[in-house]
């Protein structure tokens, strides 16, 4: 791994600011300051010159003495310095650098009054007003300090769609028992369906909005009540969720819920299209002159603007507005269109449940099939089938196909996709089985060139349908695997596999974008949920929402089919 100019300038530039600080000798910091500037804007990379043998001081505002620390930073990918000097100060002091505002100067006074070394501490002593009364800062300056240390924790945290939902539906609920609270939802990213929410942005409509706030305030997992208005107010959960709540008139609910659902670009185009007709649109209506023309509903935003009505998922200035203005936008797939699973785990490898039991409960949803798709045995961390045990099951699949009617139950495997591309189960294996799902468990980090090949390989096998979490990213923890989606593309199309959309809420796998990508390229999907256990057949909406996002349409999904269609569909050419 090199290291860029950027991240060599970041060094440095800390170095400065921890320098100052301490109180460091003037002249040197502004070298180091310099040295930042000339490294940012340099051509070349510094990583390159150090390899070559070139001489470093001979850079303007470079040193020797620079130069010798670019050497160390290239070489080691650190600098002892910084770590020692780092050692002296509080494990997340520097976090507070990057709020705006602070600087290492104001960082220095809040350090050596009030001992604030972390995020945290700062935003405290913000909201009790500790901070106005030092020297150099004043009431305006902290309050851009607490903004700014929300904005901060804002970006440097969002929380998975699922998480956020459980939240979500606790406090609808709660709002709604106020007396107080005539319409109440949930507006934001998490009304579009976002894999990740920032925060929520709750709506109300109320004719006693204080009294729903105060009611508000008083919800029990609150741990921080950031700020409490007559109309709105921000708190943060105990897990440290922000929810702001925004109360309005029921005559401006339509606006407020178009404003708030976004996305802020969506909204941009769509009030520059007002504008072209000489209409003025806010969270509060729309206004030709002083009249209101529209407000209380959020169809009449979209047909005011003489557009057809675009779905929350959708709503991401990625062509959607287009796309309303030629009656060309998509008609998204539903959870109702689904009418089977087809990627589920049984007992037979790391599930928990029996078939039956699976079965039983995937009946139960109203579907008319599911795949059971147990691990092979390649996974050791996983108790995979080998041949015998995958005969057994498919035995155990046929008795209960006898015995339980009204669900058809499909002979599948996930099967691991090995690095050189063969398959983990022998193909006169595979020819039995009903449907073969296939899937990436290791090696995440090949090249791109060997983990494409690797993919592409695996589909040359005749039997292969579903190519399962197609970028093996988790959410949070894991980055997708580095892969030719393009070349991918090409060739599932060529070969008439599919792309699964795998529900998991870490997964979402595939993303909306490359699933809207890829249904461009022609491509079809299933959608499905991985499940492990009877209740995580119920992600299946995730799956959905990530689909609506990607555009698809009941068409686009193979598990919108009856078997017998499906069937079909899955020849391969
Ligand atoms: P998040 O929370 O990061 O997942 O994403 P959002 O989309 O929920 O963003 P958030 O919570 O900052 O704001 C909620 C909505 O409010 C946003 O989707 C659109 C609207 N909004 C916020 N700021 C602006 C703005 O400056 N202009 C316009 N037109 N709309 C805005
Ligand atoms: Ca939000
Ligand atoms: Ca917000």
């Amino acid at each position: 791994m090199t290291i860029s100019n950027r991240e060599i300038a970041a060094i440095f530039d800390q170095l400065a600011d921890l320098l100052e600080i301490k109180g460091e000798n003037p002249f040197k910091i502004r070298a180091y300051r310099n040295a930042v500037r000339t490294i940012e804007n340099m051509g070349t990379d510094l990583s390159k010159m150090v390899t070559e043998g070139i001489d470093l001081s001979d850079i303007p505002t470079i040193g020797e003495h620079i130069a010798q620390k670019i050497e160390e930073i290239v070489k080691t990918g650190k600098l002892a310095k910084l770590e020692t000097l780092e050692q002296s100060f509080p494990s997340h002091f520097l976090d507070i650098l990057h709020v705006k505002g602070i600087g290492p100067k104001r960082a220095k006074i809040l350090y050596e009054n009030l001992k604030i070394g972390s995020l945290e501490e700062l935003r405290k002593a913000a909201k009790t007003h500790q901070i106005q009364k030092l020297e150099g800062f004043d009431e305006k300056l902290e309050h851009m300090i607490l903004e700014g240390t929300l904005l901060t924790k804002k970006e440097g945290r969002r929380f998975m769609y699922a998480v956020a939902e459980s939240h979500v539906n606790a406090l609808l609920s709660y709002l709604k028992d106020s007396k107080d609270a005539l319409q109440v939802i949930c507006a934001g990213s998490f009304r579009r369906r976002k894999e990740t929410v920032g925060d929520i942005d709750l709506l109300a409509t109320s004719d006693h909005p204080a009294l729903l706030i105060n009611h508000f305030v008083q919800y029990p997992a609150i741990k921080e009540i950031i700020s409490h208005g007559e109309t709105r107010s921000t708190v943060i959960l105990k897990n440290d969720l922000q929810v702001d709540l925004r109360c309005v008139a029921d005559e401006s609910y339509g606006a407020a819920l178009h404003y708030f659902t976004g996305s802020k670009s969506h909204n941009i185009a769509i009030r520059k299209i007002a504008i072209k007709m000489g209409l003025k649109i806010n969270e509060y209506g729309i206004f030709k002159g002083e009249e209101k023309i529209a407000g209380r509903y959020e169809k009449e935003m979209y047909k005011t603007v003489g557009l057809r009505y675009i779905e929350p998922e959708l709503r991401e200035n990625l062509g959607e507005i287009e796309a309303a203005k030629k009656g060309k936008l998509p008609e998204l797939i539903t959870l109702e269109d689904v009418r089977g699973d087809l990627h589920l785990h049984s007992i037979y490898s790391d599930g928990h449940n029996s078939i039956l039991e699976m079965a039983q409960a995937a009946k139960d949803l109203g579907y008319d099939y599911i795949a059971i798709t147990d691990h092979s045995k390649h996974m050791p961390i996983v108790k995979g089938m080998d041949e015998k045990k995958i005969r057994r099951q498919m035995e155990e699949i046929d008795q209960i196909n006898d015995q339980l009617k009204g669900i058809r139950i499909l002979k599948s495997i996930e099967v691991d996709i090995l690095e050189d591309g063969s398959l983990a189960m022998p193909d006169h294996i595979l020819k039995e089985l009903d449907l073969v799902v296939g899937a990436v468990h290791d090696k995440f980090s090949l090249s791109q060139d060997k983990q494409t090949a690797r993919i592409l390989k695996a589909m040359d096998n005749p039997y292969f349908n579903i190519l399962a979490h197609p970028t093996g990213r988790l959410i949070g923890e894991r980055r997708p695997y580095d892969i030719d989606m393009e070349l991918l593309f090409k060739d599932i199309k060529a070969r008439g596999c599919f792309l699964e959309i795998n529900a998991q809420p870490k997964r979402l796998d595939l993303n909306d974008i490359y699933t809207k990508a890829a249904k461009e390229a022609s491509i079809r999907f299933v959608i499905s949920t991985d499940a492990h256990e009877p209740s995580q057949l119920n992600y299946m909406n995730y799956g959905v929402f990530q689909a609506r996002r990607g555009w698809l349409e009941k068409n686009d999904v193979l598990n919108t089919l009856s078997w017998s269609e499906f069937k079909k569909s899955i020849q391969r050419i």
